[in-house]
């Protein structure tokens, strides 16, 4: 029987999640605690553990069907490899999110993109700094480094540095300024471009079903209120991303009803307020565990 593998980060950023979500669509592994293959117990779909760089190459090389990664990551490799094209984006997922920005010393006086122009700039990505600056018409000579990229201004070896940027603390403590960001990343599920064969793509099908069902749970509630029968419909239309609701008598009151729905969107203090204000009461909301539709 055919087996499918997926390249997840080994340790860093990536790890802990990339692995929670595949756990999260019933995938069990049989662990090994150095060894970089996991064996997949219940389901056809084995893991490799190794260094996030190394994921995209072992796309493109076949040597994995799947892989989760930045996409700042993917889209380095690719256009150092093949001018852009080459993996699969199959879904984005709601970790790993940075930004790739431009940062210059405290004290420069450059206010845009536009003021590097002729200048150095040291970064981890180079193809996609490169790429990126070209677009916005601005011609720099790239210093590329491994790490570390945020020393560069200091040791007099770059003008400015293109570095991915979360809370912007790294930027403050090397007393470098944000200029510009000029590339957004979350993690993301990739495959290989090749057509895989019909048992791979029929396994593949199965575990996107059931990631979308993770994805989607992760942002749905179930909710559960009591409403005035004539405001039912106003109710209704407060929840955000609900689609009909399910109405139930509540014994010994003709007044209201209970009203059962799922909202497949962020349900913030606003959207209760403001069921509150339309005449609900008794609101409950409720994580969703698993959804298939
Ligand atoms: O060993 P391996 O090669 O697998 O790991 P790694 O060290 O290359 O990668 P890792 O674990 O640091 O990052 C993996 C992925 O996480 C990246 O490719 C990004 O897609 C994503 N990610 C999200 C980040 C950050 N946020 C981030 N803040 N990757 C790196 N950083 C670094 C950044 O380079 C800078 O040094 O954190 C510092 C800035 O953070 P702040 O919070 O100070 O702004
Ligand atoms: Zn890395």
């Amino acid at each position: 029987m055919s087996r499918i593998r997926v390249a997840i980060q080994k340790s860093g950023r990536l790890s802990d999640k990339s692995l929670a979500l595949l756990q999260g669509c019933g995938l069990q592994f049989a662990r090994s605690k150095d060894k970089l293959f996991w064996y997949g117990q219940d389901f056809p779909v084995d893991l490799l553990l190794v260094r996030d760089d190394d994921i995209p190459r072992m796309l493109l090389d076949g040597v994995c069907e799947l892989g989760i990664v930045g996409q700042n990551v993917a889209r380095e490799v690719m256009l150092e490899r093949n001018g852009g094209d080459g993996l699969d984006e199959l879904r984005p997922l709601r970790f790993g999110g940075c930004r790739l920005s431009l940062a210059v010393p405290e004290d420069s006086g450059a206010t845009s993109a536009k003021d590097l122009d002729g200048a150095r700039i040291a970064t981890s990505y180079p193809a996609l700094t490169r790429h990126l600056l070209e677009q916005q018409g601005v011609n720099a000579s790239i210093v590329e480094l491994a790490g570390s990229v945020e020393i560069a201004p200091g040791l007099g070896t770059a003008e400015a540095i293109a570095d991915l940027v979360s809370t912007g603390t790294t930027l403050r403590a090397n007393h470098l300024r944000e200029l510009e960001v000029i590339y957004r990343s979350t993690a993301a599920l990739f495959s290989g471009a090749s057509p895989l064969p019909d048992d791979k793509q029929a396994l593949l099908d199965r575990l996107l079903m059931r990631l979308d069902g993770v994805l989607h749970a992760a942002e749905s509630k179930y909710v559960m209120l009591h409403a005035p029968r004539d405001a039912v419909e106003a109710i209704t239309e407060l929840l955000p991303g609900a689609e009909q609701p399910t109405l139930l008598r509540l014994e010994g009151n003709r007044d209201k009803v209970a009203l059962h729905a799922v909202c497949r969107e962020t349900l913030f203090w606003e959207h209760l307020e403001a069921l509150k204000a339309a005449g609900a009461s008794a609101i409950l909301v409720m994580p969703v565990e698993k959804m298939l539709a």
